[in-house]
């Protein structure tokens, strides 16, 4: 796109907005605090590097499709990644999960990991500039193929993922050491029943007995920040899961953690976004995972959605940037994975840029004083300012393709890159 015409355009929309009492500069400046967790997952469909050609299995999360150019090795991933950083405007974090270590063609089994297999990925992101998060990896593994991980009354499996979640957290609180930024820690786990179950009780005390003991030991807030991460239900876990949100809000709460919310893992007709503000009133931070959940928990590519655009409007009218942690969360294989990255990416993105375009004060104003009419009207006139000047402003000031810029960089690099792999 043409600068000069972005600039033109944009001194137009700056005027407009100035007009409602909004100031473009500020909301292109505010952007700052807006950090994207970019999920590792995205590169290989939940597949890691434990075993040549691992594909996700088990744990009713699905990837589906075969498009060419995945990422087999680490340095394919790491070449992706930086593909993808290099045409978001704005700072990302990356969030790998624990299937993802360096593990040099030996089988290092769950319970066994550690910074080793880690470190390569601390330096690389000392490099980039950017922090990471960590998951516990608690499905693709035959000791997870019960349906119960955490939650198990094998205590030989329980021990097992006990011992998984212990050393998650020590790899994580290296990371935020390191790094010198804190590690977002995630605890999913699959465990749930197909059919109908007796003991359901049963099942939660052995998943609060672990997490007790996963988390009896104490990192610095400056390293390391634990999340539990609630679900509805999964596929093969659809009469009960084990770490609903009653269960997780429950724990989050007494134990000083953060929640987790996939806007993928409620009942369709329940926001997220209306979960925040409930939420932050009882713990101090959330982590959500952004995705987009069509019929069910499918994990699509993020879009600029009402969903979306609610989450970041709560955020922002909030400013609650230091209390919300925002990850990604989807896995698409049938298009092009880093055209998916970008696009989910810049999604959550312009859903944060609009709500900095919004007259927050003067709205709530309107609310306060009743004047119904007038707040509707003037959130429906908000929705055709002109944002999209604006995003390629804010994208120009980055240094990144504005517009439909990125889909050329990317055709480019699937012929250069991707299709020779
Ligand atoms: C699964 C959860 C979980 C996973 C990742 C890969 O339903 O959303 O966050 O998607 O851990
Ligand atoms: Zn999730």
């Amino acid at each position: 796109m043409n600068i000069t015409n972005i600039e033109k355009a944009y001194q137009l929309a700056k005027e407009q907005y100035a007009a409602i009492g909004v100031d473009t500069e500020k909301a292109v400046e505010r952007m700052k605090n807006v950090v994207i967790s970019l999920h590792c997952w995205q590169t290989d469909d939940v597949g890691g590097f434990e075993k040549p050609d691992a594909t996700l299995s088990g744990g009713g999360i699905q990837s589906t499709g075969n498009y060419p150019g995945k990422a087999k090795t680490i340095e394919q991933m790491r070449a992706d990644l930086e593909k993808v950083m290099q045409l978001l405007p704005g700072k990302q974090r990356l969030n790998l999960h624990a299937i993802y270590g360096e593990f040099g063609g030996k089988l290092v089994d769950r319970d066994a990991i550690g910074i080793e297999q880690f470190q390569g990925w601390i330096d690389w992101a000392k490099a980039q500039k950017i922090g990471l998060d960590f998951n516990g990896t608690f499905f693709s593994h035959p000791k997870a193929d019960s349906g119960f991980t955490l939650s198990s009354k094998d205590e030989g499996i329980r021990q097992f993922w006990v011992e998984h979640m212990k050393r998650c957290r020590e790899i994580g609180a290296e990371m935020g050491k390191q790094l010198g930024t804190p590690c977002v820690h995630n605890t999913w786990i699959p465990d749930g029943s197909k059919d109908v179950p007796v003991d359901r009780n049963g099942y939660r005390s052995q998943l609060k007995k672990s997490l007790d003991e996963g988390f009896a030991k104490d990192f610095p807030k400056e390293f390391l920040k634990d999340a539990v991460e609630s679900k509805l239900f999964g596929i093969g876990a659809e009469s009960m899961t084990v770490g609903s949100h009653d269960f997780y809000l429950g724990y989050a709460i007494k134990n000083n953690k953060l929640i987790c919310l996939d806007n993928g893992h409620f009942h369709p007709t329940e926001q997220v976004g209306d979960k925040i503000s409930s939420c932050l009133h009882f713990v101090d931070e959330v982590l959500l995972h952004v995705t987009r959940p069509v019929r069910w928990d499918s994990d699509h590519v993020v879009t600029l959605n009402d969903e979306v655009q609610l989450i970041a409007s709560e955020i922002t009218r909030n400013n609650f940037f230091n209390r919300v942690n925002v990850g990604l969360d989807f896995f698409d294989g049938s298009i092009n994975r880093i055209g998916a990255y970008v696009i989910g990416t810049r999604a959550a993105q312009k859903a944060f840029l609009i709500a900095l375009l919004e007259p927050t004060s003067d709205l709530v104003k309107l609310e306060e004083e009743g004047k119904y009419f007038e707040r509707l009207a003037m959130l429906e006139e908000l929705k055709t300012k002109p944002f999209g000047v604006v995003w390629d402003y804010y994208c120009l000031v980055n240094d990144v393709p504005a517009g439909e810029g990125y889909i050329a960089e990317i055709q480019q690099y699937e012929k250069e890159v991707l299709s020779k792999r």
